[in-house]
Protein backbone atom coordinates (compact mmCIF):
# COMPACT_ATOMS: atom_id res chain seq x y z
CA UNK A 1 0.00 0.00 0.00
CA UNK A 2 1.73 3.16 -1.21
CA UNK A 3 -0.64 6.16 -0.36
CA UNK A 4 0.91 8.98 1.81
CA UNK A 5 -1.27 11.41 3.88
CA UNK A 6 -0.10 14.69 4.42
CA UNK A 7 1.96 15.44 7.89
CA UNK A 8 -1.44 17.88 8.85
CA UNK A 9 -3.66 15.09 7.33
CA UNK A 10 -1.53 12.70 9.96
CA UNK A 11 -1.21 15.07 12.96
CA UNK A 12 -5.05 15.18 12.91
CA UNK A 13 -5.54 11.50 13.20
CA UNK A 14 -2.24 10.33 15.05
CA UNK A 15 -3.15 8.55 18.44
CA UNK A 16 0.38 9.33 20.06
CA UNK A 17 0.96 12.71 21.72
CA UNK A 18 4.76 13.07 20.52
CA UNK A 19 3.83 12.10 16.86
CA UNK A 20 0.86 14.55 16.66
CA UNK A 21 3.70 17.28 17.79
CA UNK A 22 5.78 16.42 15.56
CA UNK A 23 3.69 16.81 12.50
CA UNK A 24 2.34 19.52 13.03
CA UNK A 25 5.68 21.63 13.53
CA UNK A 26 6.92 19.94 10.46
CA UNK A 27 3.68 21.49 8.49
CA UNK A 28 4.43 24.90 10.39
CA UNK A 29 7.97 25.16 9.66
CA UNK A 30 7.66 22.93 6.47
CA UNK A 31 10.51 20.88 6.83
CA UNK A 32 11.17 17.29 7.44
CA UNK A 33 15.01 18.03 8.35
CA UNK A 34 16.64 16.45 11.61
CA UNK A 35 20.23 17.59 12.22
CA UNK A 36 22.79 15.53 14.34
CA UNK A 37 24.89 17.72 16.47
CA UNK A 38 27.94 15.47 17.11
CA UNK A 39 30.09 17.77 18.75
CA UNK A 40 32.16 17.70 21.94
CA UNK A 41 32.16 21.07 23.10
CA UNK A 42 28.79 22.91 24.29
CA UNK A 43 29.88 26.07 22.61
CA UNK A 44 29.93 24.49 19.62
CA UNK A 45 26.73 22.49 19.88
CA UNK A 46 24.97 25.34 21.26
CA UNK A 47 26.25 27.53 18.28
CA UNK A 48 25.29 25.13 15.83
CA UNK A 49 21.93 24.56 17.33
CA UNK A 50 21.14 28.38 16.79
CA UNK A 51 22.21 28.15 13.49
CA UNK A 52 20.43 24.98 11.99
CA UNK A 53 17.41 25.63 14.74
CA UNK A 54 15.30 27.78 11.76
CA UNK A 55 15.39 24.93 9.63
CA UNK A 56 14.93 21.78 11.53
CA UNK A 57 12.35 19.49 13.33
CA UNK A 58 14.37 17.82 15.37
CA UNK A 59 17.74 18.58 16.55
CA UNK A 60 19.74 15.17 17.31
CA UNK A 61 22.30 15.12 20.02
CA UNK A 62 24.85 12.64 21.75
CA UNK A 63 25.00 13.97 25.33
CA UNK A 64 27.60 12.01 26.48
CA UNK A 65 30.47 13.00 23.71
CA UNK A 66 29.97 16.28 25.10
CA UNK A 67 33.21 16.92 27.31
CA UNK A 68 32.08 19.72 29.48
CA UNK A 69 28.73 18.67 29.61
CA UNK A 70 26.63 20.72 32.18
CA UNK A 71 23.06 21.41 33.61
CA UNK A 72 23.31 24.73 31.80
CA UNK A 73 23.77 23.18 28.43
CA UNK A 74 20.97 21.40 28.98
CA UNK A 75 18.92 24.86 29.74
CA UNK A 76 20.79 26.65 26.75
CA UNK A 77 19.60 23.75 24.24
CA UNK A 78 16.04 24.10 26.01
CA UNK A 79 15.73 27.89 25.20
CA UNK A 80 17.02 27.43 21.64
CA UNK A 81 14.45 24.85 21.50
CA UNK A 82 11.46 26.91 22.26
CA UNK A 83 13.18 29.85 20.43
CA UNK A 84 13.53 27.71 16.99
CA UNK A 85 10.53 25.90 17.75
CA UNK A 86 11.93 22.11 17.33
CA UNK A 87 12.13 18.84 19.51
CA UNK A 88 15.11 17.40 21.04
CA UNK A 89 16.01 14.16 20.12
CA UNK A 90 19.08 12.06 22.52
CA UNK A 91 19.84 9.55 20.57
CA UNK A 92 20.59 7.40 23.41
CA UNK A 93 19.83 3.84 22.20
CA UNK A 94 19.26 2.26 25.62
CA UNK A 95 19.83 -1.57 25.10
CA UNK A 96 19.81 -3.12 28.62
CA UNK A 97 17.03 -4.87 30.89
CA UNK A 98 13.64 -2.53 31.62
CA UNK A 99 14.75 -1.75 34.99
CA UNK A 100 18.22 -0.43 34.18
CA UNK A 101 17.39 1.29 31.45
CA UNK A 102 15.04 3.42 33.78
CA UNK A 103 17.55 4.77 35.90
CA UNK A 104 19.65 5.86 32.85
CA UNK A 105 16.81 7.37 31.31
CA UNK A 106 15.98 9.22 34.54
CA UNK A 107 18.85 9.45 36.69
CA UNK A 108 22.50 9.65 36.49
CA UNK A 109 24.74 13.27 34.96
CA UNK A 110 22.12 13.39 32.23
CA UNK A 111 18.47 13.28 33.46
CA UNK A 112 17.63 12.71 29.77
CA UNK A 113 13.86 12.22 30.56
CA UNK A 114 13.84 15.45 31.59
CA UNK A 115 14.62 17.97 28.52
CA UNK A 116 14.75 15.08 25.36
CA UNK A 117 11.53 15.31 24.20
CA UNK A 118 12.29 11.66 21.97
CA UNK A 119 14.73 9.06 22.49
CA UNK A 120 15.35 5.87 21.18
CA UNK A 121 16.30 2.12 21.98
CA UNK A 122 17.63 -1.11 20.60
CA UNK A 123 15.12 -4.30 20.67
CA UNK A 124 17.63 -6.99 21.31
CA UNK A 125 16.61 -6.83 25.25
CA UNK A 126 13.45 -7.74 24.30
CA UNK A 127 10.03 -5.58 25.39
CA UNK A 128 11.04 -5.00 29.02
CA UNK A 129 13.40 -2.20 27.87
CA UNK A 130 10.07 -0.89 26.56
CA UNK A 131 7.65 -0.96 29.75
CA UNK A 132 11.12 0.38 31.93
CA UNK A 133 11.37 3.63 29.94
CA UNK A 134 7.69 4.13 29.80
CA UNK A 135 7.72 4.08 33.32
CA UNK A 136 9.73 7.14 33.43
CA UNK A 137 8.82 8.56 29.83
CA UNK A 138 4.64 8.67 29.18
CA UNK A 139 4.23 10.60 32.69
CA UNK A 140 6.25 13.06 30.98
CA UNK A 141 4.59 13.03 27.80
CA UNK A 142 7.98 11.87 25.83
CA UNK A 143 8.02 9.63 23.09
CA UNK A 144 10.50 6.67 21.99
CA UNK A 145 11.48 5.24 18.63
CA UNK A 146 12.59 1.38 18.46
CA UNK A 147 15.50 1.23 16.68
CA UNK A 148 14.33 -1.45 13.37
CA UNK A 149 17.39 -1.07 10.67
CA UNK A 150 20.56 1.36 10.77
CA UNK A 151 22.32 2.65 8.32
CA UNK A 152 25.65 0.85 8.71
CA UNK A 153 27.54 -1.55 6.39
CA UNK A 154 26.70 -5.01 7.78
CA UNK A 155 24.13 -3.75 10.63
CA UNK A 156 22.56 -6.78 11.96
CA UNK A 157 19.04 -5.24 12.07
CA UNK A 158 17.13 -7.12 9.42
CA UNK A 159 14.54 -9.43 8.62
CA UNK A 160 13.01 -11.24 12.06
CA UNK A 161 14.53 -8.76 13.97
CA UNK A 162 13.18 -6.01 12.24
CA UNK A 163 9.58 -7.58 12.00
CA UNK A 164 9.66 -8.61 15.71
CA UNK A 165 10.38 -4.91 16.35
CA UNK A 166 7.95 -3.74 14.81
CA UNK A 167 5.82 -6.29 16.52
CA UNK A 168 6.65 -4.66 20.01
CA UNK A 169 5.79 -1.48 18.55
CA UNK A 170 2.61 -2.24 17.88
CA UNK A 171 1.80 -3.48 21.58
CA UNK A 172 3.02 -0.32 22.54
CA UNK A 173 1.75 2.24 20.98
CA UNK A 174 1.01 4.64 24.10
CA UNK A 175 4.95 5.37 24.01
CA UNK A 176 6.43 4.00 20.52
CA UNK A 177 5.68 6.25 17.97
CA UNK A 178 8.20 5.23 15.25
CA UNK A 179 11.42 4.23 14.14
CA UNK A 180 15.15 4.87 13.35
CA UNK A 181 14.92 2.67 10.38
CA UNK A 182 15.82 2.98 6.57
CA UNK A 183 12.22 2.18 4.87
CA UNK A 184 8.23 2.95 5.92
CA UNK A 185 7.35 0.14 8.61
CA UNK A 186 3.67 0.38 8.06
CA UNK A 187 1.86 -2.77 7.02
CA UNK A 188 -1.91 -1.81 7.71
CA UNK A 189 -4.23 0.89 6.97
CA UNK A 190 -4.45 1.83 10.44
CA UNK A 191 -1.26 2.23 10.95
CA UNK A 192 0.98 5.21 11.28
CA UNK A 193 4.33 4.75 12.45
CA UNK A 194 7.31 7.65 12.27
CA UNK A 195 10.59 6.64 10.50
CA UNK A 196 13.09 8.88 11.20
CA UNK A 197 16.37 7.62 9.12
CA UNK A 198 19.74 8.65 9.64
CA UNK A 199 22.88 8.02 6.99
CA UNK A 200 21.52 10.86 4.11
CA UNK A 201 24.00 12.67 2.56
CA UNK A 202 23.96 14.33 -1.01
CA UNK A 203 27.74 14.75 -1.73
CA UNK A 204 28.70 11.18 0.30
CA UNK A 205 28.51 7.73 -0.42
CA UNK A 206 29.94 6.52 3.12
CA UNK A 207 32.53 8.03 5.49
CA UNK A 208 35.55 4.82 5.94
CA UNK A 209 33.77 3.58 9.28
CA UNK A 210 30.69 1.96 7.86
CA UNK A 211 28.39 4.84 7.40
CA UNK A 212 25.88 4.57 4.28
CA UNK A 213 24.61 7.58 2.52
CA UNK A 214 21.49 7.92 0.38
CA UNK A 215 19.74 11.24 -0.98
CA UNK A 216 16.77 12.72 0.58
CA UNK A 217 15.15 11.44 -2.18
CA UNK A 218 16.15 7.71 -2.24
CA UNK A 219 15.18 8.36 2.02
CA UNK A 220 11.54 10.07 1.74
CA UNK A 221 10.50 9.22 -1.98
CA UNK A 222 11.39 6.00 -2.82
CA UNK A 223 11.59 4.38 0.82
CA UNK A 224 8.56 6.61 2.05
CA UNK A 225 10.76 7.68 5.63
CA UNK A 226 9.36 10.66 7.37
CA UNK A 227 12.69 12.54 8.61
CA UNK A 228 15.74 12.76 7.52
CA UNK A 229 18.83 13.14 10.21
CA UNK A 230 21.84 14.60 8.63
CA UNK A 231 24.78 15.18 10.31
CA UNK A 232 28.57 15.88 9.09
CA UNK A 233 27.11 16.63 5.76
CA UNK A 234 25.62 20.08 7.98
CA UNK A 235 28.22 20.68 10.09
CA UNK A 236 31.03 18.93 8.59
CA UNK A 237 32.54 22.60 7.09
CA UNK A 238 31.52 25.07 9.93
CA UNK A 239 31.75 27.89 7.52
CA UNK A 240 28.49 26.31 5.74
CA UNK A 241 26.86 25.43 8.56
CA UNK A 242 23.68 27.41 7.44
CA UNK A 243 24.32 27.38 3.79
CA UNK A 244 23.68 23.25 4.05
CA UNK A 245 20.97 23.37 6.56
CA UNK A 246 18.97 25.16 4.26
CA UNK A 247 20.06 22.56 1.29
CA UNK A 248 19.33 19.88 3.24
CA UNK A 249 16.05 21.48 4.45
CA UNK A 250 14.91 22.32 0.97
CA UNK A 251 15.74 18.93 -0.45
CA UNK A 252 13.90 17.35 2.35
CA UNK A 253 10.82 18.78 2.09
CA UNK A 254 10.87 18.70 -1.84
CA UNK A 255 11.07 15.43 -1.74
CA UNK A 256 8.34 14.75 1.00
CA UNK A 257 5.89 17.21 -1.38
CA UNK A 258 6.82 15.37 -4.48
CA UNK A 259 5.72 12.25 -2.21
CA UNK A 260 2.01 13.63 -1.28
CA UNK A 261 1.86 14.52 -5.57
CA UNK A 262 2.81 10.98 -6.31
CA UNK A 263 0.41 9.78 -3.89
CA UNK A 264 -2.75 12.25 -4.17
CA UNK A 265 -2.53 11.28 -8.33
CA UNK A 266 -2.56 7.47 -8.02
CA UNK A 267 -5.14 7.64 -5.30
P1 LIG B 1 26.25 11.54 9.97
O1 LIG B 1 27.30 12.50 10.34
O2 LIG B 1 25.16 12.14 9.05
O3 LIG B 1 26.79 10.23 9.44
O4 LIG B 1 25.54 11.23 11.37
C1 LIG B 1 24.51 10.30 11.51
C2 LIG B 1 23.95 10.34 12.91
O5 LIG B 1 22.89 9.39 13.01
C3 LIG B 1 24.93 9.98 14.01
O6 LIG B 1 24.57 10.76 15.14
C4 LIG B 1 24.68 8.52 14.29
O7 LIG B 1 24.93 8.18 15.64
C5 LIG B 1 23.21 8.39 13.98
N1 LIG B 1 22.81 7.07 13.49
C6 LIG B 1 23.28 6.53 12.31
O8 LIG B 1 24.08 7.14 11.62
N2 LIG B 1 22.82 5.33 11.89
C7 LIG B 1 21.94 4.60 12.59
O9 LIG B 1 21.50 3.53 12.16
C8 LIG B 1 21.47 5.17 13.81
C9 LIG B 1 21.91 6.40 14.21
BR1 LIG B 1 20.25 4.25 14.79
Amino acid sequence: MNTYKTYTERAKQHPNACARSLFELMERKQTNLSVAVDVTKKSELLSIADAVGPYVCVLKTHIDIVEDFDQDLVQQLQALAEKHDFLIFEDRKFADIGNTVKHQYAHGVYKIASWAHITNAHTVPGEGIIKGLGEVGLPLGRGLLLLAEMSSKGALTYGTYTSESVEMARRNKDFVFGFIAQHKMNEYDDEDFVVMAPGVGLDVKGDGLGQQYRTPHQVVVESGCDVIIVGRGIYGNPDQVEYQAKRYRDAGWAAYQERVRASSSSA
